[in-house]
């Protein structure tokens, strides 16, 4: 059984959501930010950095239990235990991964960066969010050629898509404020129909 710690953040949700597609069995434990849940002794012994997601497996590598963070080692970890989400083709493989690194460390990041600007930073100012914004616009841009006369990001359904769902779904006023993108907007309907993203990722 797996365990998942869990809150609805983009980081959150790409956790949830790959192991929703894997269909492995897991359980969901929510943590309230508000009441501190990610800073308690137990929490932070799974994880110091006080952050989710975190997953304990208990049937991990070699069948010893596994505690892991990272949305993204949580994704690959899954998609290594399933065989799922990694495409078997070499071509499609490398652009997979292509994909996955641009929201691992431009989208997720620049998405991020716009969330602490607007709401945690020191001093707020409209306009650096606004070239943070306009920043990741290009990267949705660049999935939005991507996904041209393409279903998913590297033809099948992968890691790619699965983590760039959240932050393409929370940040889709940047979409339609920086578009027209059509391909992208007919990916973020095409994922939110499959019935483990609804699951995940409701409304
Ligand atoms: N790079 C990490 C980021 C994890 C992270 O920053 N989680 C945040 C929420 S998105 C968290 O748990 N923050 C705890 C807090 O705000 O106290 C990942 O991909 O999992």
């Amino acid at each position: 059984m797996i365990d998942l710690y869990y809150a609805p953040t983009s980081n959150g949700q790409r956790a949830l959501l790959v192991l929703e597609e894997s269909g492995l069995e897991f359980r969901r434990h929510t943590l309230d930010f508000a009441k501190g849940d990610q800073k308690t002794p137990e929490f932070t012994a799974l994880n110091p950095l006080q952050a989710m997601p975190v997953i304990r497996d208990d049937k991990g590598p070699g069948g010893k239990p596994l505690v892991l963070s990272q949305s993204i080692a949580i994704m690959l970890y899954v998609a290594e235990k399933t065989g799922k989400f990694v495409p078997q083709d070499a071509l499609r493989r490398a652009q997979m991964q292509q994909w996955l690194m641009l929201v691992a460390s431009d989208i997720a990041m620049t998405s991020g960066t716009i969330f602490q600007l607007s709401f945690a930073a020191p001093e707020k100012s409209p306009a650096n969010v606004a070239f943070f914004e306009k920043r990741l616009a290009r990267y949705f841009a660049a999935c939005d050629a991507q996904l041209a006369g393409r279903e998913y990001l590297a033809d099948e359904l992968s890691l790619a898509d699965l983590a760039l769902y959240p932050n393409a779904k929370g940040r889709r006023a940047v979409i339609d404020g920086h578009g027209p993108m059509p391909n992208l907007v007919r990916w973020i309907e095409r994922m939110a129909a499959r019935p483990a993203v609804a699951r995940a990722m409701p409304g």
